[in-house]
C-alpha cells in the first residue's frame, strides 16, 4: 500500500535530556493527535525536528535519537543553533509570522534569514525524499515549510503532496509587500492540494496566484502546465470527545478527589450567588489581542459597576518567544494593565484578573473551560483557534456563552458566539455584559448548536476529509494523464495519421499553433511556424485547415500563401485552397449596433480592455485587465448579454480572456462538417485549445484524433500541455 508521509516543523514528541539518557514524551496537540491514525494507518513516516539544537548533541548522542525515532515511526531532521536562530525564529517567526497576520511594520527584513529559511527548507525536502517512494502521500504542514513542496516535487514528481496551512494566509495587498512573494507561491505550487482553515484565505491565496504568477484559476482549480492544483478550505477540528470525556470525568470526582484548582474555583462561586467567572487563554503573542481585551475589561467595570465585585476574569497567559523584544514588551505592557486594574477595582474580597503567566496541566485547563460562565476569545488574528473549540467541547450543561473576535478563522463556524471586533473595547465591554446577562435557556441553545457542529467535525473528521481530497486530486491528476501525450501515445498517433492516405488536420491558431500575446495582432506566425506549415502542406496526402476564431483579414496576410484551407470567425467564412472565400451560412451584422454599446461600456469601466471588431462578431478582450477584475466584468458582461441577445440569433462565445458575440448557429464543429462533406479522408486529426475547440472535438467522427491544448475537462481524447507539445506532435508527422 501508498504510504502517508507527515512533515511539520516539530516531531510529535518531546525529547528531553535525564541524565545520560533521553526520554520521548508523545505531543498531545491538536495536530500530533489527529495526524497520528494517518500515519499510523497509512504505515509513513513523520519528519521534522527534535526541538533540541545539533550543537548540544555528541554524534553519538544524534545516533541514539536517530535509532530510537526509527521506533516511533519518526525521522529527525536535525538543526543547529544558528539554523533554529535564522530559519524558525529569524525568518518564520519574525518574517512570515508577522506578514500572515497583518502586523507588517514587526517583519525583520533579512536577507540571512531568508537564505536560512531556504537551505532548512531543502533539508526538510531532502529528509522526505530519502523515505518516500513512487506513489506515496506527502502531508506538509504549516508556515516553517512553505518551500517544501516544490522542493520536493523537483526531484521527485511521482508522489502526490498535501500542504495545510493552519496560520491566515493574507490579502494580496499585504502579501505582496514581501521580497519572497513569488518564491512562496511557487513553492507551495509543488504541491497537488493546498488546504486552509478558511474560504476567505483560500480566496487570498488564489488571488495572490492569479496576480503574482498569472497561472488561470477556475473555482478552486489552479491551471498549471503539467497539473490542476486544488485547493480547499478544512477548518481544523479538536479532539472532541477527549475534551467532553475529560470534563465529564473530573466533575463526577468527590471533594477530597478534586485537584486544588478546582476547589479554589468552587469557593471562588461560594463567595456569592452572583459571582462569575471570565476565562480567556492565550499564548503570548501579539496577534491575540491581549491588551485591548484587558482594557476591554477596564471599560466593562467601569460602564457597568453593578459587576464590580463579583466578576473576576481568569486570564491564562502561555510564556512564549519570550527572548523577542516585541515579546518582552507585550509582556510588560500586560503586566503593568493587570496591576492597574486590580489597583484601580480590587479589594480584599475581590481580584478583577487572575492573571497566570506559566502553562497549566490538561486537567487544570479543563477545569476551568468547565466552570468559567464566559470565554473571552478576542485575537486580533487568528488562523483558526482551537481554544474557542475546546470551551465549546467541555461544557457538558449546555451552559456558557462564547464572546468571539470575528478575525478569528472559528469565528466562521460559530455564528451562535456574540461577535466582536476585537480593536473595538466599548463593543468587547457590552458584549461582555450580553454574556453575562444572557437567558439560561438561550445560553443552552446556542451551546447545543455549537457542540454539534464542533463535534461532527473533529480533528479526525478533519484530517480524513483532507486525505480524501487527496485522493481526489490523485484521480483527477490520473484522468489528465490518462489523455496526455506520452512519447509512446505519440508514437500511436504519428503511426495512425501516417498510414492513412487522406488526413484531413484541422488546427486551431490562438492558444494552439502561437502563443497568446497581450496584443492580438502580434501573434503572427513566426519562422519555426512557417516551417512546419509548409512541411506539413509538402506531403500530398495531408489537407490542412486552419480552423479560427480570427478574421479572415488577417488570417489571410498571415497565412495566405500556405497551401491551407482557412474558416474565420468560428467557422463564418471558409477559404478552400485556390478558391475566394464563401460564407458557409448566410448571416447579418444588423445586431452590432445594439450590442456595441454595452461592450464600450464595458471597456470604458474595465482598464486595458478593448473591442476588436470581426465580419460576423464583436469582442470584448480582456487579456491586459487587471485578472480579477476582468474575471468579474466577464461574469457581470455574460449576465447582460445574455438578456439582450434573446431578440438576435446570436450566441456568446468564451474565448481564452474574450468575450465574444456572434451569429448563432455557427461554430467550429458544424464547419468543419461541412468542410469535410466535400472531401474523402481517412484519417482526422483536430487540435485546438479553447472552449470553442469543443464543438469540433464534439461533433467530429468518434474515429477523429482530437488533441486538447492545456489540462481542462475536454471532449477531446488527448490532452497536450502547451504550443510547444502541439509543434512537436505536428512535426513528427513530417520526419
Ligand atoms: C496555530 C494557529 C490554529 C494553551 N495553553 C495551555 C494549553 N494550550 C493549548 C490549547 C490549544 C493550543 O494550546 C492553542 O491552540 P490555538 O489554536 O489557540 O493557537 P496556536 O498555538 O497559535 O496555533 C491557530 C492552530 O495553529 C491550529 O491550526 O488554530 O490559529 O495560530 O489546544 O488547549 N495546553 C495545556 N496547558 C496550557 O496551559 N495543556
Amino acid at each position: 500500500m501508498n504510504k502517508i508521509h507527515i512533515v511539520s516543523n516539530r516531531l510529535p514528541l518531546s525529547i528531553n535530556r535525564e541524565d545520560d539518557d533521553f526520554t520521548f514524551t508523545p505531543s498531545v496537540g491538536g495536530l500530533a493527535t489527529g495526524m497520528r491514525s494517518i500515519y499510523k494507518d497509512f504505515g509513513g513516516k513523520w519528519i521534522g525536528w527534535s526541538g533540541i539544537p545539533s550543537d548540544d548533541l555528541t554524534t553519538s548522542e544524534l545516533k541514539t535519537i536517530d535509532a530510537r525515532l526509527v521506533n516511533e515511526n519518526c525521522k529527525a531532521v536535525h538543526l543547529d543553533s544558528e539554523e533554529i536562530n535564522l530559519y524558525y525564529e529569524g525568518f518564520s517567526n519574525n518574517v512570515i509570522w508577522p506578514l500572515f497576520h497583518y502586523f507588517a511594520q514587526y517583519i525583520e527584513y533579512n536577507v540571512d534569514y531568508w537564505e536560512a529559511y531556504k537551505k532548512v527548507n531543502q533539508r526538510f525536502a531532502d529528509a522526505v525524499l530519502e523515505v518516500a517512494n513512487e506513489g506515496d502521500t506527502i502531508w506538509v504542514h504549516d508556515y516553517q515549510l512553505l518551500l517544501v513542496p516544490q522542493m520536493i516535487r523537483e526531484k521527485n514528481p511521482d508522489v502526490t503532496i498535501g500542504f495545510f496551512l493552519h496560520i491566515p494566509f493574507p490579502s494580496f495587498e499585504v502579501f505582496r509587500i514581501l521580497p519572497w512573494r513569488k518564491e512562496l507561491i511557487q513553492g507551495l505550487l509543488g504541491a497537488d492540494l493546498l488546504g486552509f482553515h478558511t474560504y476567505d484565505y483560500e480566496r487570498h491565496f488564489l488571488s495572490s496566484v492569479r496576480r503574482l504568477l498569472g497561472y488561470e484559476v477556475t473555482f478552486n482549480e489552479i491551471h498549471m502546465e503539467d497539473r490542476i492544483i486544488l485547493c480547499d478550505a478544512f477548518p481544523m477540528g479538536i479532539d472532541y470527545a477527549k475534551f467532553k470525556d475529560k470534563a465529564n470525568e473530573l466533575f463526577r470526582k468527590s471533594l477530597p478527589e478534586k485537584s486544588e484548582l478546582h476547589r479554589e474555583l468552587e469557593k471562588y462561586f461560594l463567595m456569592g450567588s452572583d459571582r462569575k467567572l471570565i476565562l480567556s487563554i492565550d499564548r503570548l503573542d501579539y496577534t491575540k489581542g491581549i491588551p485591548s481585551r484587558i482594557r476591554a475589561f477596564e471599560h466593562f467595570l467601569e460602564h457597568y459597576p453593578e459587576f464590580r465585585n463579583r466578576v473576576t476574569l481568569i486570564m491564562l497567559v502561555v510564556p512564549s518567544r519570550a527572548e523577542v523584544e516585541q515579546y518582552k514588551l507585550l509582556k510588560s505592557e500586560i503586566d503593568e494593565l493587570v496591576g492597574r486594574i486590580n489597583g484601580r477595582f480590587g479589594g480584599v474580597n475581590y481580584t478583577p484578573i487572575w492573571y497566570f503567566y506559566r502553562s497549566l496541566p490538561f486537567d487544570s485547563l479543563i477545569e476551568l473551560y468547565s466552570l468559567s460562565d464566559v470565554a473571552l476569545v478576542t485575537p486580533v488574528r487568528d488562523g483558526m483557534n482551537l481554544v474557542a473549540k475546546e470551551y465549546i467541547a467541555s461544557r457538558i450543561n449546555q451552559t456558557g456563552v462564547m464572546v468571539l473576535s470575528e478575525m478569528a478563522g472559528v469565528s466562521k463556524e460559530m455564528g451562535e458566539a456574540i461577535m466582536i471586533n476585537p480593536n473595538n473595547e466599548p463593543e468587547i465591554a457590552d458584549a461582555i455584559y450580553q454574556a453575562l446577562t444572557m437567558p439560561l435557556e438561550e445560553q443552552k441553545d446556542r451551546m447545543t448548536v455549537l457542540q454539534q457542529r464542533i463535534g461532527r467535525y473533529d480533528v479526525f473528521k478533519w484530517a480524513s476529509e483532507f486525505v480524501k481530497s487527496l485522493q481526489k486530486v490523485q484521480s483527477i491528476q490520473q484522468n489528465f494523464l490518462a489523455k496526455k501525450i506520452t512519447p509512446s501515445v505519440r508514437k500511436d498517433i504519428v503511426d495512425r495519421v501516417l498510414s492513412a492516405k487522406k488526413r484531413a488536420i484541422f488546427l486551431d491558431y490562438d492558444g494552439t499553433l502561437v502563443g497568446f500575446k497581450n496584443d492580438p495582432q502580434a501573434a503572427s506566425p513566426d519562422e519555426e511556424l512557417h516551417k512546419l506549415l509548409t512541411a506539413l502542406e509538402s506531403d500530398p496526402k495531408n489537407m490542412v485547415t486552419v480552423i479560427s476564431g480570427r478574421d479572415r483579414e488577417t488570417l489571410e496576410r498571415w497565412l495566405g500563401n500556405h497551401k491551407v484551407n482557412l474558416i474565420t470567425e468560428h467557422g463564418v467564412w471558409l477559404r478552400r485552397l485556390g478558391e475566394d472565400w464563401q460564407m458557409i451560412d448566410n448571416l447579418n451584422s444588423n445586431w452590432k449596433p445594439s450590442i456595441r454599446p454595452l461592450l464600450e461600456s464595458y471597456v470604458d469601466r474595465t482598464p486595458g480592455t478593448f473591442i476588436e471588431e470581426k465580419n460576423y462578431s464583436l469582442v470584448w478582450h480582456y487579456r491586459k485587465a487587471e485578472p480579477e477584475q476582468g474575471e468579474q466584468r466577464a461574469n457581470e458582461l455574460k449576465d447582460e448579454l445574455h438578456d439582450m441577445i434573446s431578440n438576435y440569433n446570436l450566441e456568446i462565445m468564451e474565448g481564452n480572456k474574450v468575450i465574444e458575440v456572434k451569429a448563432g448557429g455557427i461554430n467550429k464543429g458544424i464547419a468543419a462538417m461541412r468542410f469535410l462533406n466535400n472531401h474523402q479522408v481517412d484519417c482526422i486529426l483536430a487540435i485546438g485549445d479553447d472552449w470553442t475547440d469543443e464543438y469540433m472535438f464534439r461533433e467530429l467522427p468518434e474515429t477523429a484524433i482530437t488533441v486538447k491544448v492545456g489540462l481542462k475537462n475536454t471532449a477531446a481524447t488527448y490532452k497536450v500541455e502547451s504550443v510547444n507539445s502541439v509543434r512537436l506532435l505536428l512535426k513528427s508527422l513530417t520526419e
